[in-house]
């Protein structure tokens, strides 16, 4: 195998680490709830997080005040009167880090009532080991064949 071939064949598996979709049933969309408790000036809990394709239901509870919740990104919001439960339901399409957070104004620290949601598997964590891996088994080959190289020369 000349290390041309060997080259295309690496970079060809490095384009299939890195952007190949997953098996689709390690990311089966379901469908989720989450009961996100509301009050001056925090969500519990503020963050969460699902797979891309779930179904997913916020159920927004008040403690105190009328609050609102309002996902960057999915410019959805859901809007709960003291003491009641609103729920919206989406589905997380889009993956990625979002913020969401209250809009309505509810009180001083209003703009610091924000939470996070998180659409997506670890999968970038899986794609840069194995890239890594095909680094370190692009790079060996050649570092030995150089080497053979000035062994060939002298
Ligand atoms: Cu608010």
């Amino acid at each position: 195998m000349n290390s041309r071939f060997f080259l295309l064949l690496l970079a060809a598996a490095g384009l299939v680490v890195a952007f190949a979709p997953f098996p689709v049933q390690s990311i089966a969309p379901q469908e989720r709830t989450f009961r996100i408790e509301a009050r001056q000036f925090a969500y519990s809990p503020s963050e969460f997080k699902v797979n891309p394709g779930d179904t997913v239901t916020i159920q927004l509870v008040s403690a105190d005040v009328v609050h609102g919740l309002y996902v960057d990104g999915y410019n959805i919001s859901v809007e709960a009167d003291p003491g009641q439960t609103a729920s919206l339901t989406f589905i997380a399409d889009k993956p990625g880090s979002f913020r969401f957070r209250c809009n309505v104004t509810c009180g001083a620290m209003h703009p610091f009532m924000i939470g996070r949601l998180t659409v997506g598997t670890n999968s970038w964590l899986f794609r840069s080991i194995g890239l890594a891996v095909l680094g370190l088994i692009g790079f060996f080959p050649f570092s030995f064949h150089k080497e053979r190289m000035l062994v060939e020369k002298r």
